[in-house]
């Protein structure tokens, strides 16, 4: 098949999982063209079968807001006219689902028929979807797409919840490339941030509020007041100049690595003992997976899907949002018992087994010839 996919080229979850997904695709020898603002973070180098399509939008002084889905339509025309392509998948609804319908009902007049698929990953969901500034749009273009897929149960029943639409949802989970993943090393480069009797942990996040960043620091500082321990960040985003400063006045720089953004975390996962997600509302938690597939338990909220990833006393610990003392009191449950924390990290290695990427790309597959039948 050709497959246009349309996706945020950051560091973010949905990016993550567009990028991975086509560069599965076209080693299975499908042709994917990514389009998009800028190169995909995790495009990684040149290979077969993919291809890189910027959507540029010109500077004109009317525009004090530039008309970026105009221009992903138009972009989306070109590609599929010109390349052959069989379907649009578009990551995330926020605007790639309208653009690409406006594209489909372009080529439609043009007497070419292009099917798309929108993929929902969470906020274009739950937080930024919702809102009355987006809704009849959302709605309109979840009820025009040719399939819809959402990335956990807990999405799925948030879409019917939030839109009025009883379109049909497939649920494919997100997934982890266990190929690159499958073996925990202990690196000589811990070493470097902690000593033997010390204890790492990890956060990964693009620092925005529903992060609750916050959260992971008074979580840390509590743990490490009993278990001297190293706070590795990584990341970067709106409230990384506060959660600086609230490292400060709890006087904890020194225990605190801000690393900023890294595009292969797996180096940074593989020196960790526990990762913290204490997120407000989570559609899936992908950086939850990616640490369980390093074989590093997860203390976690137990807001939307991460319940359906991270598994309460097997894989890590769930708390209420902004429960801090019990997230603590968790994470201190495992550091100090050295086997009971390898018996964990054994449990989430193999639970992430479960959404093996190889696994779930078949279900896109699948989804991809249903639609075009
Ligand atoms: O909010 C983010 O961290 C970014 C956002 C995105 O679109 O990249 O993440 C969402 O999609 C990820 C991939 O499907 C999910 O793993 C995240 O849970 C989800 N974030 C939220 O729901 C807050």
């Amino acid at each position: 098949m050709k497959i246009g996919i349309v996706l945020y080229p950051t560091y973010g979850g949905s990016g993550v999982v567009a990028t991975e997904l086509g560069k599965l695709l076209a080693k299975k020898n499908h042709e994917i063209h990514f389009i998009t603002y800028s190169q995909p973070v995790r495009l990684g180098s040149f290979s077969e079968n993919l291809f890189y399509h910027e959507v540029r939008v010109s500077d004109y002084p009317l525009f004090d807001y530039e008309p970026y889905e105009t221009v992903l339509a138009s972009k989306m025309v070109d590609v599929v006219k010109h390349e052959k392509l069989d379907l649009l998948h578009v990551h995330y609804a926020i605007p790639h689902a309208s653009a690409a319908y406006m594209a489909k009902n372009i080529l439609k007049s043009q007497g070419i028929n292009i099917p798309f698929i929108t993929s929902l990953h969470g906020t274009d969901i739950t937080l930024v979807g919702k809102d009355p500034s987006f809704e009849p749009v959302i709605t309109f273009c979840l009820n025009q797409s040719d399939a819809i897929t959402a990335v956990s149960e807990s999405l799925k029943n948030d879409t019917y919840k939030q839109f009025s639409t009883n379109c049909d949802i497939k649920v494919i989970p997100n997934f982890v490339n266990l190929e690159k993943n499958s073996s925990r090393k202990k690196n000589k480069l811990r070493k470097k941030y902690a000593s033997d009797e010390e204890s790492i942990l990890c956060h990964i996040s693009n620092f925005r509020k529903v992060k609750r960043v916050k959260d992971v620091i008074k979580v840390f500082d509590k743990v490490n007041k009993v278990k001297k321990s190293v706070m590795l960040l990584v990341g970067d985003g709106p409230e990384r100049n506060l959660i600086e400063e609230f490292c400060r006045e709890l006087n904890l720089s020194s225990r605190v690595v801000f690393l900023g953004k890294i595009r292969d975390t797996s180096k940074v996962l593989e020196l960790a003992d526990l990762f913290l997600l204490p997120s407000e509302t989570e559609s899936f938690g992908l950086a939850a997976l990616e640490a369980m597939s390093k074989g590093v338990p997860v203390i976690s909220s137990n807001t939307g899907g991460i319940p359906e990833v991270n598994i309460h006393g097997v894989t890590g610990f769930l708390s209420n949002v902004g429960d801090v003392i019990d997230m603590s009191e968790n994470a201190l449950y495992l550091l100090k018992d050295k086997e009971r924390l390898n018996n964990f990290s054994q449990n989430a290695l193999n639970r992430s087994k479960e959404f093996n990427i190889e696994t779930i790309v078949k279900e896109y597959e699948d989804l991809y010839y249903d639609v075009l039948n």
